[in-house]
């Protein structure tokens, strides 16, 4: 059984898995969770042979005694009863993507599908990168402009964030098919039309504090990052949005020109006993239902404002 990510990295990192190693049953745990929730481990555990890409499982030596294969680039401690752990953060090199990985242990040749797991990770970003050369090899081998490209990350990317498992484990083989048959899939292209107006929708009901900008929204869909970053983006200034959802509050907090760093606030979250992550640019965190405007009360007073 092949896991992984939901997102465009992890999709793209199945689907070059399988060419490598042909067709096996795909799985993706529940959209949301980092980690494999007791049902998920249940359905794991029913395969000997687990692959697992684009994720670092905070439980996988719970799998000990399957035959565990990990290939992935997020910050991880070695599992030592896996049959092979290939991630370059374990001897300090930062891969772009798990595709780009992959890439390097079995020799893969760089393709659309190496490109779109840059792009999908790093997004216009990936332009500053030494892979970037990369993705503009594959823009002239399949005759694509860097728009196609982002605009296939943006729809296989849609299924997660409108909650459709299942959408995600289709998209592996869809991938496989080409970039054509992503580019002009309708049922995609509706995801995206459906997303893009749920997040304009909440954006502008963002409200102005003077020095941060809040925003409280109650959205089913997996938008807040999306949500944060386009509303920081535009007002230029700290964006705090908070998601009320039935089993969870979401959190994030943006700094969009590097006033501070959330690192500081990843690490309160987390002594706090919150599922927080993030970067010197943003945070986001997992919090009990309804303890959403707390935790952002305790941030402010972090930040002193
Ligand atoms: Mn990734």
């Amino acid at each position: 059984m092949i896991v992984h990510h939901w997102d465009t990295d992890g999709i793209t990192s199945a689907a070059i898995y399988i060419k490598l190693h042909g067709e096996d049953e795909l799985f993706t745990p529940k959209i949301g969770n980092f980690y494999l929730d007791a049902d998920d481990f249940k359905k794991v555990k029913s395969s000997q042979k687990i692959v697992i890409l684009d994720m670092n499982l905070p439980e996988a030596s719970k799998l000990c005694g399957h035959e565990i294969y990990i290939y992935d680039h997020h910050r991880a401690t070695k599992v030592e009863c896996a049959k092979e752990h290939y991630n370059p953060y374990l001897w300090g090199k930062h891969y772009p993507s798990c595709t780009t990985v992959l890439m390097e242990r079995f020799s893969y040749k760089p393709n659309y599908l190496v490109a779109l797991g840059i792009l999908g990770d790093k997004g216009p970003d990936a332009k500053k990168i030494k892979e970037w050369r990369i993705v503009e090899r594959v823009m002239s081998d399949e005759n694509l402009i860097f728009d196609d490209l982002m605009l296939a990350v943006e729809l296989l990317d849609s299924s997660f964030k409108m909650n459709k498992r299942e959408e995600v484990i289709d998209n592996v083989h869809l991938v496989l098919h080409g970039i054509t048959e992503v580019l002009e899939n309708d049922k995609l292209h509706r995801n995206l039309e459906f997303i893009s107006k749920e997040i304009e929708n909440w954006k502008q009901r963002a409200e102005d504090y003077g020095r941060y900008v809040y925003l409280e929204m109650k959205s089913p869909y997996m938008i807040i990052s999306a949500v944060t970053r386009r509303i920081a983006w535009s007002e230029h200034k700290p964006t705090i949005v908070i998601n009320h959802k039935d089993d969870r509050d979401e959190f994030y907090i943006r700094f969009p020109n590097n006033e501070y760093s959330a690192l500081t606030l990843i690490e309160v979250a987390k002594k706090m006993g919150y599922n927080a992550g993030g970067k010197r640019e943003v945070m986001g965190a997992i919090l009990p239902p309804k303890r959403g405007k707390e935790f952002a009360e305790r941030v402010l007073e972090v930040l002193g404002w």
